[in-house]
């Protein structure tokens, strides 16, 4: 499998409606898309980055400059065996996991269409059809929200997640519990709160929530097993987990009780594969987490859900509930009882709209391979 050519595109894609998370709003998406040409075949992955180091510390922006200067020129002409095979080529550079995740998935894809088999399948995935629930963006006030959870109930999805924030919480999150007392409900605060706001976030242990995500730093497990003694409610870690020894860490710490799983944040599917398999080991439930992702990383995120510890709905959701016109066909559609079906065609199972990339596209940049392999 020699890498002939890489492609790095970067869009631009605006929201069918603004996104608010406790660090800020989003109106539109500058996404990078990864084009790795592999014996002929083009393989695509999308660069998850958001584009403010609010998240994580990645940006769009820094990808470019870590996929140009480093991960480009470290793969280009490379024969691999695998898709397995890139983490160990890019482990030399620190951290910068969407960037490379953003690589690798587009090389999983070319590798899953030449051995003419689901990239569901070349993962080991098991589930044909996968669950999936909704993540919702702070609203103005609790009524407004009550009127989208039930719009969203209304299509099907089996989870409903909230985002929170001090000062649009506890009054959010009773609102909707009253008018909906048996829906699986969680919250994401995306790191908003301290370890000494425990007593307030102790409220939410009222609501029967199936979890509270990321309340804590970004990248502070230590606090989360603390706070996590003192709750009720399982909290589930997403921002402080980005391989699969910081899962184990946070298992044997007893920080959290579920994972969220994100292709980006973990580096990739290999590593997203290791998070994975450490969760299954210990009993630990794992669900596939969203960053407003385009056609392309929605497809990598369905392919993924199908392994065999996602038992729990995913921010996995119908490219319409984002977009207008999503990049790839057929579009990710959900059925009235809110699943997936996952495709059994060879690769991602959609294909890429190129006119309509090409409309979307900024900025490119590309790298070709030697035409005599590397000594
Ligand atoms: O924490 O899950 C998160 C979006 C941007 C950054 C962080 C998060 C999110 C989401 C969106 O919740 C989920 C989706 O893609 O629908
Ligand atoms: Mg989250």
């Amino acid at each position: 499998m020699r890498v002939e050519s890489i492609v790095l595109r970067e869009i631009r894609m605006r929201l069918r409606t603004p996104f608010e998370t406790s660090f800020g709003v989003t109106h539109d998406r500058r996404i990078l898309l990864v084009e790795a040409v592999v014996n002929g075949i083009s393989g695509w992955g999308e660069v998850t980055t958001i584009e403010s180091p609010s998240y994580n510390s990645e940006t769009t922006d820094t990808a470019w400059v870590i996929i140009s200067d480093f991960i480009a020129p470290r793969l280009i002409g490379e024969d691999l065996n695998s898709a397995l095979d890139v983490a160990p080529i890019l482990a030399g550079i620190r951290g910068h996991q969407m960037a490379k995740a953003g690589v690798e998935n587009a090389i999983w894809d070319a590798e899953a269409q030449s051995k003419a088999v689901p990239l569901r399948k070349l993962l080991g995935g098991t589930f044909e059809e996968i669950a999936c629930g909704v993540s919702l963006g702070i609203q103005e006030n609790p009524e407004a929200l009550v009127r989208k959870v039930e719009d969203e109930l209304r299509s099907g999805y089996q989870r409903i997640k909230l985002k929170i924030k001090p000062g649009k919480d506890i009054e959010f999150v009773a609102a909707v519990r009253k008018e909906f007392p048996r829906i699986r409900l969680s919250v994401d605060a995306n790191s908003a709160y301290e370890l000494k706001d425990t007593d307030h976030l102790k409220a939410l242990d009222e609501f029967g929530l199936l979890m509270i995500e990321q309340p804590l730093q970004w990248d502070d497990i230590h606090s989360h097993a603390k706070l996590q003694l003192q709750l009720r409610t399982a909290i589930c870690l997403d921002e402080c987990i980005n391989n699969g020894t910081h899962a184990l860490a946070a298992i044997e710490q007893e920080a959290c009780r579920i994972i969220n799983i994100k292709l980006g944040r973990v580096g990739g599917h290999s590593s997203a594969r290791q998070v994975h398999d450490v969760c299954q080991q210990h009993s630990l439930p794992v669900w596939c987490g969203g960053m407003l992702e385009s056609g392309v990383g929605r497809a990598h995120n369905i392919a993924m859900s199908t392994l065999p510890n996602f038992t729990l709905p995913g921010d996995v959701s119908a490219s319409q509930r984002y977009w207008k016109e999503d990049i790839i066909e057929p579009e990710v559609e959900v059925t009235s009882s809110g699943t997936i079906h996952v495709p059994m065609t060879p690769g991602l199972g959609y294909s890429v709209r190129r006119d309509l990339v090409e409309r979307l596209t900024i900025r490119t940049r590309e790298w070709k391979a030697e035409i005599f392999a590397k000594a």
